[in-house]
Formats: C-alpha cells, sequence, structure tokens
C-alpha cells in the first residue's frame, strides 16, 4: 500500500498481516488460557504477574502500553522459559471523573440541545471548565504526574461534547455518555480488542470490571471492607479536610482540577470583641456579640497586641456564627467556617451586615490576653484577601509586618488623617516586650527590621527575610517573658496557650486551604470538619506489618525502595469514603461509596477467582453462572482467600469451592505488579498495608517494579499539542511487534523514557528484512557449508550466540528489557552479520546458521512474539508455538575467545589503516623520495603477541592473518 506521499507502508502491512495470523494460532491453542498445576507450585513453577487497572475513561495510551509492556514482557519471558503464568487484565471505573463527565455532558445537552450549538466565546457560559483527563481518551489521575486541561484549537476550554467528538465519537453516540454505564459498557471491550492486537499475553476470562454495577467484585470489595473494620482497621474521625462545595464531599488530590497537595493550615481564630455602643452601620448587629476575627499562627503572642488591622478597600460581612455570635471576616473566610460548625445553617454562612475596612477603622476592641484592656482597629494596606479572615491582630514586637505598618502610622500623621485614624488609637501604643529571644532580644521584629534596615512595608522581600528569621527563631529559640507561661520555651507554651484560648471561648479553630484549590467539577475549595470513614495507615504496628512485608519484596531498583520507604514515613489516615462517583458502596453506611484507591488494593488475589464467577462476562450478568453473587458471603471469601474454615451453610458445590481456594492457593502470591513509579506514594503502599492485614504472610506481594513516564520522540506526551498516542493508533502505524520492539528500546529505569517513531520505523525494517534473510537462507541451503563448526569464523560465531543466549536470559531475568533487546536483537544479529563477511566465499556453516535462527527467535519471542512465530511455525516449521517453546541452551561462553576475537578485529582495522597509510606514504615518498613504512611479518606478530590471553589461539590467528595477507598488493585478500 502506498499514500500519496508516495511512502510505502507495505512492510508495515505484512507484519500487521503476520499479526493477525499469529494471534488466530494462539486462540486456537488458547495459549494464554491459565490453569493451575496439582499441589504447591516449586519455585520459578508459575509466575504470576498484573497491572493496575486502567481507568475506563477513554481509550489506552502509550502511557498505559509502556508500563503494561514491562509487566508483558516479563511475563511472556517466563511463559517461554517453561513457567506456568498467569496474566489477568481488569478495568477500573469507580470514581468520579466518570460521572463528573456524564453529568457535565448532560448538562450541556440540556442548555445548548442535542447535538448542542455551543455560543461562540465559551467563556461566556458558566460552566466549568473541565480537566483534561477527567473525559477524554488521557490517563486516569492514577497514570499520570501533572495535570493539564483540555483545550480547543482556539485556546477556550473545551466542551465535553467536543471532547468526547475528538476521540472519534458520533453525534448520536455521544448523547449516550450522558449515562456513566455508558462508559462501562462502551470502553473495555474496545481496550480489550486493543490489548488482544498488542499481543498481550493475557487469560481474558478473568477480566472484570469494578463498581457495583458488577455484583461479583462489589461483594468482594464488600467483604474486604467489612474485614478492615472488624480488625478495627477502619475508624471514623472528624477531620480538617479540603472539600468541594460544588461536589458535596471531600476533594483528594486526584479530584483536583489544580492544587495537586496542597493541605490545610491550621489558625487560630481571636475573637477581638467590638466594644459597644456600636456605630450606625452596625445597626443590625445590636444585642448581638460581634468580634473581629483575626487568623493567627502565633496565639502565643497576643499579650504584646497593640491594635487590629483591617484593609480599608477590603470587603468584609458581620457573620452569625451561632446564636449569639457575630465575626466580622471576609466572605471567603465566613465559606470555610460554615464547612467547619461555625454558621446558624450548616455549609451556609449567613450574612447580617455587608461592611468594607473603611466602616471597621476605628473600632474599639477588647481583645484576649491583651496587656492593652483596649486596642484599634487600624488600617494595613499589603492585608491579603484571599488568607485567613481578612483580619490581622498587631504584635510589633513579634512581627516585622505588624511594626513596620505601626511605625508608619505613627510617623505620618497625613497617613493617619487619609483614613480618619484619631492619634489616641494609635500614639499611646508602645512596643509590649514579651519573647526572649537570644540573638534578637526582647523586640525582635524592631531589631531584624532595623538590621536589615527596612524602611517601609513596600520592602516585601527585606520584610519577608525579617518575617523568616522572627518566626523561626522565635519558635525555635525564644523563651515567654511574660503570662501563664513566662519561662517557658516558646515551642511548648504554643499550644497550651492556644488550647486555653479555645477551652474559655476567647478563640476558635480555623482552617483553609493553604493554596487556591479548585475541584474537578470547577468550584474552589474550601477546608471542612468532615466525618470519615478512614484507614489507619498512620497505626504504628500496622505500620511495622508493611515495612516487614517491603522488606522481603524484589523492588528491582534503590529509588523505588527509598520512594517506599519515604512514603512509610509520613502516611497518614486515609479518607476511603466518597459520596459522589461509581463505587462500591460502604456496606455499613450505604450513604458513601468505597473510594478509588481503596477498591484496588488486594484485587490481585479476585483474577485468581474471577473466571468461577464471570463466565467469560466481564459485568458478571451471564445468565448461565454457576455460582450466583449473593452465594458469595463473607464466609465463601474468607475460606477462599483467608484458611477459614469450609462454609457449610453455602450452597456453592463443594468441588467448586474447592477448586476456587486450590487456584488461589497455586497462584498467590503474585511474583511481580508493575506500574508507574507515581503509584508508589498511594495505591501500592496501599497494596502492601492490605495485603498484610488481610491475607497470611506467605501470601504477601513478592515484587513490584516501578518505572518512569514516557515520553514521546523526547517531549512530554500531551493531547493538546497532538504528541500522543493512543495503543490503536501505533499498532495501525506500526504494527503491534514495533510498538512492542520500540516500548523495550524506550528504556527500563526510574527516570523518564522515550519512545522514538524512528525506532519503531527502523524495528519495521530489521524485522521484515530478517524475515527476508531467512526466507533465502532457508531457500539455498545446499550452498551452506555442511559437517560440524569448524573453522575460527565458526567458533567466534558459536561462542557469540553462547553469550547472547546467556547475557540475555540475565536481563530478562533482571526485567532489564533494553538491555535485553541489545544481547538478544542487537549484537547477535551483528555477530552474525560479521561472521556472514568473514565466511566469504567459503560458506556459512549449515548447523551454525539454523541454531543462529533458532536462537534469535527464541531471544526475541517476549518483546516480538507475532514475528517470533511466524518464523518458527511458518519458515522453521517447528512443532507447537515459539511462546512456550523453552529458553535455548548454550554452553559456557568462552571469553578468551571473546577478547582475542575483538582483539583481531580491532588489528584488522588497525591494519587496514596501517596499510591505507604506507600505501598513501609509498605514493608520497615516491614523489618526495623519503623512506617508507612497511608492514613486516614481524609487525603482525608484534600486534598480536601483545594480547597475553590469545595464547591458545595466536598460532592459528597468525596463520589465518598471514594467508589472508598479500604480500605484493600490500593488502588483504577480500573474504579477510
Ligand atoms: B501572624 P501565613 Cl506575632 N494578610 O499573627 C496578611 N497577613 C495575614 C493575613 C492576611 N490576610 N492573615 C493573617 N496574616 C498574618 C501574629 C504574628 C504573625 C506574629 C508573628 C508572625 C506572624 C500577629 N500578627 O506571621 O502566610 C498573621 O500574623 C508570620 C508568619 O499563613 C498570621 O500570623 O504564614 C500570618 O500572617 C499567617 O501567615
Amino acid at each position: 500500500m502506498a499514500t500519496e506521499s508516495g511512502k510505502s507502508f507495505a512492510r508495515r502491512d505484512r507484519l500487521l498481516e503476520i499479526e493477525k495470523k499469529v494471534r488466530g494460532w494462539w486462540d486456537e491453542k488458547d495459549v494464554f488460557r491459565a490453569e493451575p498445576c496439582e499441589g504447591t507450585p516449586k519455585p520459578g513453577e508459575k509466575f504470576f504477574g498484573n497491572f493496575p487497572f486502567p481507568y475506563m475513561n477513554g481509550f489506552l495510551h502509550l502511557g498505559h502500553a509502556f508500563s503494561l509492556s514491562k509487566l508483558e514482557f516479563a511475563a511472556a519471558f517466563h511463559r517461554l522459559n517453561g513457567a506456568n503464568v498467569l496474566l489477568p487484565f481488569g478495568f477500573h471505573c469507580t470514581g468520579m471523573p466518570i460521572k463528573a463527565s456524564a453529568d457535565k455532558l448532560a448538562r450541556e445537552i440540556q442548555k445548548f440541545g442535542n447535538p448542542p450549538v455551543f455560543p461562540k466565546e465559551a467563556d461566556s457560559v458558566e460552566l466549568q471548565p473541565e480537566p483534561e483527563d477527567a473525559n477524554s481518551g488521557m490517563p486516569p489521575e492514577k497514570f499520570k504526574g501533572k495535570k493539564s486541561k483540555a483545550v480547543s484549537k482556539s485556546g477556550g476550554q473545551m466542551f465535553q461534547w467536543e471532547i468526547m467528538r475528538s476521540v472519534g465519537l458520533s453525534d448520536v453516540e455521544i448523547a449516550e455518555f450522558q449515562k456513566p454505564e455508558k462508559w462501562l459498557t462502551y470502553f473495555p471491550p474496545l481496550a480489550m480488542e486493543d490489548l488482544k492486537d498488542f499481543g498481550l499475553g493475557c487469560d481474558w476470562r478473568r477480566s472484570f470490571i469494578t463498581t457495583d454495577m458488577n455484583p461479583y467484585f462489589d461483594s468482594f470489595v464488600q467483604w474486604q471492607m467489612r474485614k478492615l473494620k472488624d480488625m478495627g482497621k477502619i475508624v471514623k474521625d472528624k477531620r480538617y479536610t479540603v472539600y468541594s462545595p460544588l461536589d458535596d464531599q471531600p476533594c483528594a488530590d486526584h479530584d483536583r482540577a489544580s492544587g495537586e497537595g496542597v493541605q490545610p493550615q491550621d489558625y487560630t481564630l481571636i475573637k477581638m470583641e467590638v466594644m459597644p455602643p456600636f456605630p450606625p452601620k452596625f445597626k443590625a448587629l445590636e444585642g448581638r456579640k460581634v468580634f473581629l476575627a483575626a487568623a493567627t499562627l502565633r496565639p502565643e503572642t497576643m499579650y504584646g497586641q497593640t491594635n487590629a488591622w483591617v484593609l480599608p478597600e477590603g470587603k468584609y460581612g458581620a457573620f452569625e456564627v451561632n446564636d449569639t455570635d457575630v465575626f466580622i471576616l471576609t466572605e471567603r473566610a465566613a465559606l470555610n467556617l460554615a464547612y467547619q460548625g461555625f454558621s446558624k445553617t450548616p455549609k451556609q454562612p449567613s450574612c447580617l451586615a455587608e461592611l468594607t475596612g473603611y466602616d471597621l477603622i476605628g473600632l474599639p476592641l477588647k481583645s484576649p490576653l491583651s496587656f492593652n484592656k483596649v486596642i484599634y482597629a487600624l488600617p494595613m494596606l499589603t492585608i491579603l484577601t484571599d488568607k485567613g479572615t481578612g483580619i490581622v491582630t498587631s504584635v510589633p514586637s513579634d512581627a516585622p509586618d505588624d511594626y513596620m505598618a505601626l511605625q508608619v502610622l505613627k510617623a505620618k500623621p497625613a497617613f493617619r488623617e487619609k483614613f480618619g485614624v484619631k492619634d489616641e488609637w494609635v500614639v499611646p501604643f508602645e512596643i509590649v516586650p514579651i519573647i526572649n529571644i537570644p540573638e534578637f532580644g526582647d523586640k525582635a521584629a524592631e531589631k531584624v527590621c532595623l538590621d536589615l534596615k527596612i524602611k517601609s512595608q513596600n520592602e516585601k522581600e527585606k520584610l519577608a527575610e525579617a518575617k523568616r528569621l522572627t518566626y523561626l527563631k522565635g519558635f525555635t529559640d525564644g523563651t515567654m517573658l511574660v503570662g501563664e507561661c513566662a519561662g517557658m520555651k516558646v515551642q511548648e507554651a504554643k499550644s497550651l496557650i492556644r488550647t486555653k484560648l479555645i477551652e474559655t471561648g476567647e478563640a476558635v479553630m480555623y482552617s483553609e486551604p493553604e493554596k487556591r484549590v479548585m475541584s474537578r467539577s470547577g468550584d474552589e475549595c474550601v477546608v471542612a470538619l468532615t466525618d470519615q470513614w478512614y484507614l489507619t495507615y498512620d497505626d504504628l504496628e500496622w505500620k511495622k506489618l508493611a515495612e516487614e512485608c517491603l522488606s522481603q519484596m524484589n523492588l528491582y531498583s534503590d529509588e523505588t525502595k527509598h520512594g517506599f520507604e519515604h512514603t512509610l514515613g509520613w502516611l497518614n489516615r486515609w479518607a476511603c469514603s466518597r459520596s459522589f462517583g461509581l463505587g462500591t458502596r460502604i456496606p455499613w453506611d450505604p450513604e458513601f461509596l468505597v473510594e478509588s484507591l481503596s477498591d484496588s488494593t488486594i484485587y490481585m488475589a479476585y483474577y485468581t477467582v474471577a473466571h468461577f464467577l464471570h463466565n467469560e462476562d466481564m459485568y458478571g450478568n451471564n445468565k448461565t453462572h454457576r455460582i450466583r453473587p449473593e452465594e458469595m458471603t463473607d464466609d465463601v471469601w474468607n475460606f477462599i482467600f483467608c484458611d477459614g474454615s469450609y462454609p457449610k451453610s453455602s450452597k456453592i458445590e463443594p468441588s467448586i469451592l474447592n477448586k476456587m481456594k486450590q487456584e488461589f492457593t497455586y497462584w498467590y502470591p503474585f511474583d511481580l505488579r508493575v506500574s508507574g513509579k507515581d503509584l508508589i506514594q498511594n495505591h501500592l503502599t496501599f497494596s502492601i498495608f492490605n495485603h498484610t492485614a488481610i491475607m497470611a504472610k506467605h501470601h504477601w506481594p513478592r515484587g513490584f517494579r516501578c518505572n518512569g513516564h514516557i515520553m514521546l520522540n523526547s517531549e512530554k506526551m500531551s493531547k493538546s499539542t497532538g504528541n500522543f498516542r493512543t495503543l490503536r493508533q501505533s499498532i495501525d502505524e506500526f504494527s503491534a511487534d514495533a510498538t512492542r520492539f520500540s516500548l523495550a528500546d524506550a528504556g527500563d529505569g526510574v527516570d523518564d523514557a522515550n519512545f522514538v517513531f524512528e525506532t519503531a520505523n527502523s524495528a519495521i525494517l530489521r524485522l521484515t528484512k530478517e524475515i527476508a534473510w531467512i526466507e533465502e537462507v532457508l531457500a539455498a541451503e545446499a550452498s551452506l557449508r555442511t559437517g560440524p563448526p569448524s573453522t575460527y569464523s565458526d567458533r567466534v560465531f558459536e561462542n557469540e550466540i553462547n553469550i547472547a543466549v546467556l547475557t540475555t536470559k540475565k536481563n530478562y531475568e533482571k526485567c532489564m528489557f533494553r538491555e535485553a533487546l541489545k544481547t538478544g536483537c542487537y549484537d547477535l544479529q551483528a555477530a552474525r552479520d560479521e561472521y556472514r563477511l568473514s565466511c566469504g566465499s567459503g560458506g556459512m556453516n549449515r548447523d551454525l546458521v539454523w541454531r543462529f535462527i533458532d536462537v534469535q527467535t527464541r531471544l526475541i519471542t517476549p518483546i516480538c512474539p507475532h514475528y517470533a512465530e511466524h518464523v518458527w511455525r511458518e519458515l522453521l516449521r517447528k512443532d507447537g508455538l515459539v511462546v512456550n517453546a523453552g529458553w535455548p541452551t548454550a554452553d559456557s561462553p568462552d571469553e578468551t575467545l571473546k577478547a582475542a576475537n575483538k582483539y583481531l578485529q580491532d588489528s584488522i582495522v588497525l591494519m587496514r589503516k596501517l596499510l591505507q597509510k604506507q600505501i598513501m606514504g609509498s605514493k608520497k615518498s615516491n614523489k618526495k623520495g623519503a623512506p617508507a613504512a612497511t608492514l613486516t611479518e614481524e609487525k603482525i606478530t608484534g600486534l598480536i603477541y601483545v594480547n597475553e590471553q590469545f595464547d591458545g589461539w595466536k598460532a592459528e590467528c597468525l596463520n589465518i592473518l598471514k594467508s589472508k595477507f598479500d604480500r605484493n598488493t600490500g593488502t588483504f585478500a577480500p573474504d579477510g
């Protein structure tokens, strides 16, 4: 086939054709179907490998394929070696993104019709922008690092409808995606097709989807949750959590459009009481207790307050926090407080009066702990409206900002006048020493500001440095000079004073996101105090078990190991319930769903029995089931996975039940799980925790291998730039085997790898050329030299084959696939090329060539199985399939011979150069009459004697060399 550009795709099409044929053979023999053998498998007898099931909101892409290829190559290697291999594959549908996208589509249709007609300017619409990976063919949160937004070609945010269109769906089809179930029935079968065409050696009978749409998996997750709860590992707790008001639920990292990693920041809200009589603007507040609520990180400094700060132009409100108290603060703070129990109606701030900073200036205040009995609200122009409450309490002894602002007000009557500030609100107030810092004395802020020569509040950088210094030193070295905690270190006093202030009702706790967080649904998140179900990953006993498990595992790299150790160091409780999205309901609290990382921790065990439940139907609704979902009781699960006693009351046939248990005991634990490195800090660590809680020690995971992200042609893979390929596109463009070849070549480290189109294209060439060469050699068998290998070249080549067999095996065992490709393909073919050349007219040895083809075919089988199978069956006419043909045998390599040959080859190159020089020299010297350097027999001998290892071979090689050297012409014979 040729395109308009004249480029021929004949070679690629040939591979595609071969691939289709080969998959037919595999299907016929059901070669990837995994059945356990009798008894307990001996080490190495079985291999169970798996991969984090991808999220089904789009098509699989090369990022998925890259991680998956590591597993596929490993499994294929073990299969080739004769192991009994299980590689199953499931599809993850739990969580928010599918539901969020479906809902968004429904809103678009409601607003703009079906098919919708969108307004030109997307930003004139109040519908929220959609994060790319929530809905398109992009990877789900779990498989990606940084998130990017879906943008239309014009640069605006894309509508969900447009995103669906961009992945090739028709308008009629798109409308159906308003229902979440459509996603679940649409994408998983397509993913399965893509993976089949990729050549994945999978037992597809064991595939399934998650969520309660699949009653069997649903039962499994419910069992797991109940079990964890009974063990005390799931508890209910109130916690500050970043929360989306629109979704009305916590907004975890992977639910965010922006603000990854942002945590709640806790403050103390100081209640500074406004002393009556109230000004006219406060009419609506008569009879209430009214406070300016100031957010501080340093409650222990409250003794030294001299005033409060407000932003003159700032917008404030008077919000009811309960029946009596009213807080004056920003609306943003009021919203956060309303999610933390400080509003008349939960989650709804109620504003009694709208105010500005000007309305607050001059208010007399009574503030807790302050030595100044009355202080006043004063203007400060650097207050941020998106931090704290917009009200700041002023402690000029210890806060550089406060010190500078107060200095300015004191020194500049004109400034006071501008804001209507009376002298008596400012002038009498002196700095109150409250804390001693050895380095800075009793008025640290003043000292540091003077030292740094700060002149005004506008010197932002210097002020930040001053703040850093006083804050840090105050905390580490400061000692309280006053109050109940006088003499105590600031470090200890801080929490004591805070607790006291809160207990006496003079302050309240307050928390807000430390930076702005936007949810995937598009609203700005708050911090909420929520009732949550938590997995207690902070439990020290549990952590110990996790450490024990980790210490026994094969992690393939030190970086991965450190990643896990680091995670165990900081991992906290994990909120495992959600109220929005798809999934399994929490069995004892069905209002909530099990969160998406919590239903995927031990499901690898489910694969071992899935085919008894699913009957070739990944949704679990095939009517011919031998086992009904409700028959999968806790007793049954316990019997299969946890050595529980036989469930006597079960209606399931005993033979089937026993068979299920046997499958599990045979396959478990799994030997290898492969994933991107970003899952170390959550999914993989959770998997360790849950295994140690639920499974017996001998069923704990054996190995995790983590890889970096994949780049395409040295650039970040990104849909918006077009530097992106789905798996399907790559197979269509390069064939499955060339895609696999390029994936193997992309790299094995924890650093980012690189998929290069050029490599895939040259793989097409390499594979098809090799097929042609093999066909040629087989056809010309008669011209080959018969008898046992005997010549020097024979022995060198034979040795190279042995080396390839042994080193490639080691590389596969270490999961170093790029190296395996080098030693098992590139190097071996180079050795063959050298052999062909060195044999020359004498001809290649038939047996050796046959062995080479056999070995080469097997060594590349894990990476290019279609190609290998074709050569095996069609060209070599061997019995059986290559995918389980066994690893080739090899004699131990002769390192000396290898070194000697290398030396010889290098010498030949050297001598050629020497000769060339000599010839050139003699030509020149003939002109100039200078004596020419001559290549003598002694020189050749001398060259060869340099290598002591060469001993056994030197004579023969020397003879060869001599025989090929033509004294008359000064050159080697053509076959030299
Ligand atoms: B601190 P962080 Cl003694 N705009 O309280 C500007 N600053 C604000 C603010 C806003 N909207 N809301 C709070 N702040 C101030 C006491 C204090 C503070 C002392 C020493 C240092 C210090 C008395 N002012 O903060 O960005 C408040 O001033 C220096 C870190 O969340 C609050 O604590 O780290 C602090 O900034 C919170 O700043």
